[in-house]
């Protein structure tokens, strides 16, 4: 039996492995602080991806982008790949490469990739999906506390609070073990939907405070006013550990509870109540999820969030806090190990020139060979192919076809790629159209650390081995590397000789790893960073001090704006975007889960009943929406506790079905996160839908 954790999302579940009677792994949830014990449905079948009938098990290739792939050995891939990649540098430079990552990689990838891309292929263009993901919060929790760990804080603490508000975050679908640490405290949900996390509230005699998508950062300027007028701002708090108050409330001035429901939809004696309930409570937390953050405001609405938080005197004090829900599996460790266009490991940043020569000592490089920052992930996508941008991309776990906005421009982009090598275990939509497919081992295959949603450094253990055929993302990067000229041991494949690399690159910087040894993730996973060397870990910061040089943490002054999109006579509707239980991401694994599958086999779009008679539709029909940039279809559900301006899809199914086909690349300013949450639709019927075109 192993012990180890789920291959999903940043609860990082722990669970049993054990091989059953026909060889195949069986899962069992182990305790950990996380999940108690528990595990949600995608995690209790995540062992049959291992052995999912399609998995790639031998590298495919195809020189003719029309033609077929044909299975090659390892040698012939990787020498192709090379000769292209170094072909396509002399030709163009070496921007020429890019390379896309994932939240979804263990810190040793993540930081192996960032260094691969800088050193072997000397390239700024890096980026990853993480950028589609708790960006906006990470930037707004930087400005405010100098530092950015999704939970500053263990999630048990999060249990014994009296109040939580939950902005944008629906874990009860989305890390459903986490509701059993939210089952005491009195819940405030703000989300659009009356979602499963909302119904909770309710039941739990909390609130649900349901805005029109797009205006949280007016709801929460709204909340501060109602918090100051009824008195109930902590005032000490705000002289001794903080700065900026001031011009924050000018933003908040105006926002009345009757401004702030005419904006947002939510009546003003919830304003009201909410406020009081959240300042009067001893000890609580506001923490915020994709809902909130992705727009092309996230991060200043996220520091609107944090604006409350601060006023209350919440962050830095025991029991009480901010934090953003991480969402992938480590979304925390691959944001700080240097696959970001701006940034080098140890959450250092690249133009920094302390960073460089510190980080270039660790590769034994020199300082002025490490490139600048390079695009955001939609930018750099959206430069694919054209005269300017990449002509190649390596892509190791992301599936950007189907998650990434404007998803049709994304495919055209891809499509005009010179070259695409997908490293992945199944032939997701964007795997497919790549002209070389490395096919890697998964994550019960394999060993490495992730960094869980509270910072917590834990140890994914290998319960099984490879298939014959797939190697590790490790042993490509290697394969890759040496063949461009790099000394092998530049680019370890074990993961615990990356695992030191990374702690002494990291040392000294926000994120310090040093102290995480093999040793330490044996002995127990308490290991939030920083974990310096010979020193505890840290599991609450800011306790004495935020990170800021004068200690202090600061109100960013914000302004409410709407959408990147108006609703107009042609496009009525707000789409809004998120997820179901069943299925994770772009659903490349879990939509080959038979269970899972077999529950939630096709889209659906939420409608409130009201809307659906309009537009002429009726339960269960196929409904087409069009957004300024395409189309998708789904099947209606209808719900009559929506709002009658927004329906709902969940971004988890494919071709026609793909709710980025609608999706605005609207960017956030500072985190360059795209508008998933607001896009402008028209609905109607789907006159010639046929059933079942999705699978
Ligand atoms: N089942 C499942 N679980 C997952 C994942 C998955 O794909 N499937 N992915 C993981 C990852 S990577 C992530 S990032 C997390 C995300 O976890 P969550 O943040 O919980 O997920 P979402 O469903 O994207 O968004 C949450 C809620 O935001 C609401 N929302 C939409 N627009 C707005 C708005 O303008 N304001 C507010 N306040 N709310 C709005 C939606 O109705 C939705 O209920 O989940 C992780 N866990
Ligand atoms: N409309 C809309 N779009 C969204 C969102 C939304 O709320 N609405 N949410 C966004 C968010 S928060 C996120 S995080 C993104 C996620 O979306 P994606 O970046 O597409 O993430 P996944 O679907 O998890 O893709 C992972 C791919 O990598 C493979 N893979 C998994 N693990 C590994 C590994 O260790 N190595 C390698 N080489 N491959 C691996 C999987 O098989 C799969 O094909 O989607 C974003 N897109
Ligand atoms: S909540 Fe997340 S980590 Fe836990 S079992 Fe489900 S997908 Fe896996
Ligand atoms: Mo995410």
């Amino acid at each position: 039996m192993t012990t180890t954790h789920c291959p999903y999302c940043a609860l990082q579940c722990a669970m049993h492995l054990e091989p059953g009677p026909n060889g195949a792994l069986t899962v069992r949830p182990a305790d950990f602080p996380t999940n108690r014990g528990g595990l949600c449905r995608k995690g209790w079948t995540s062992a049959e991806v291992l052995g999912t009938p399609d998995r790639i098990t031998s590298p495919l290739l195809r020189k003719d982008r029309n033609a077929e792939f044909t299975e090659v050995d390892w040698d012939t891939a990787l020498d192709y790949v090379a000769e292209r990649l170094s072909g396509l540098r002399a030709e163009y430079g070496p921007d020429a490469v890019a390379v896309f990552g994932s939240g979804g990689l263990t810190n040793e990838k993540s930081y192996l990739l960032g260094k691969f891309a800088r050193v072997a292929l000397g390239t700024s263009q890096i980026d990853y999906n993480g950028r589609f993901c708790m960006s906006s919060a990470a930037a707004a929790s930087m400005r405010a506390f100098g530092l950015d760990r999704g939970m500053p804080f263990p999630l048990t603490d999060v249990g014994e609070a009296e109040v939580v508000l939950l902005a944008g975050a629906n874990p009860a679908e989305t890390m459903p073990p986490m509701m059993g640490h939210l089952a005491a405290p009195t819940l405030i949900v703000v989300d659009p939907r009356r979602s499963a996390t909302a119904q909770q509230a309710l039941a739990q005699g909390g609130m649900h405070l349901a805005p029109r998508p797009g205006t949280d950062l007016a709801l929460a300027l709204g909340l501060l006013h109602a918090a100051r007028i009824q008195h109930l701002l902590d005032a000490d708090y705000i002289a001794a550990r903080t700065t900026g108050f001031d011009a924050a409330w000018a933003q908040a001035a105006a926002w009345w509870p009757e401004q702030t429901e005419h904006v947002t939809g939510v009546p003003a004696h919830q304003i009201r109540d909410a406020a009081r309930l959240l300042a009067e409570a001893s000890s609580a937390y506001v923490l915020t999820g994709r809902g909130t953050e992705q727009h092309a405001k996230g991060t200043d609405t996220v520091s609107a969030w944090i604006n409350l938080a601060l006023a209350l005197g919440l962050p830095g004090r025991r029991g009480s806090g901010y934090g953003c829900i991480t969402g992938q599996g480590n979304g925390q460790g691959g944001r700080e190990h240097g696959q970001k266009a701006d940034q080098l490991p140890g959450y250092r940043k690249i133009d920094d020139p302390a960073a460089r020569d510190h980080v270039a000592g660790v590769w034994g490089v020199e300082p002025d060979t490490l490139p600048g920052p390079g695009r955001s992930a939609f930018e750099l996508l959206d430069a694919l192919g054209t005269e300017t941008g990449p002509r190649a991309m390596l892509l190791f776990g992301s599936n950007p076809v189907v998650s990434a906005p404007e998803a049709q421009r994304v495919r055209d982009r891809i499509a005009a790629l010179d070259l695409l090598v997908a490293a992945d275990f199944v032939l997701s939509e964007t795997a497919a159209m790549a002209d070389v497919v490395l096919p890697v081992a998964q994550w019960a295959e394999e060993s490495g650390t992730m960094t869980n949603l509270e910072g917590r450094v834990l140890r994914r253990r290998a319960a099984a081995a490879p298939p014959a055929g797939v190697r590790t993302d490790l042993e490509v990067l290697n394969g890759l590397a040496t063949r461009l000229g790099q000394p092998a041991d530049r680019f370890p494949t074990d993961p615990d000789a990356a695992l030191a690399e990374l702690g002494a690159a990291s040392a000294g910087g926000a994120a310090d790893y040093s102290g995480v040894t093999p040793e330490r993730l044996e002995e127990g996973e308490a290991l939030h960073w920083p974990v310096r060397a010979q020193a505890e870990a840290t599991p609450r910061l800011f306790l004495d001090a935020f990170a800021h040089p004068d200690g202090r943490a600061r109100f960013t002054p914000v302004a409410h704006r709407p959408s990147a999109e108006a609703t107009t006579a042609d496009y009525p509707l707000i789409a809004t975007t998120g997820r179901l239980m069943g299925h994770y991401q772009s659903g490349a694994q879990t939509r080959r889960v038979v269970e899972l599958a077999q529950a939630e086999p096709e889209a659906y779009v939420e409608v409130h009943p009201d809307t659906a008679t309009r537009c002429g539709l009726s339960n269960g029909a196929w409904a087409r929406l069009t957004s300024a940039r395409g189309t998708t279809v789904a099947r209606v559900r209808l719900r009559a506790d929506a709002r009658l301006d927004t329906v709902f899809l969940p971004f988890h199914f494919a071709g026609e079905q793909a709710a980025n086909n609608l999706t605005n690349p609207a960017l956030d300013p500072t985190s360059r996160m795209p508008e998933f949450k607001v896009s402008a639709v028209r609905l109607e019927p789907a006159a010639h839908h046929t059933e079942g075109e999705n699978l």
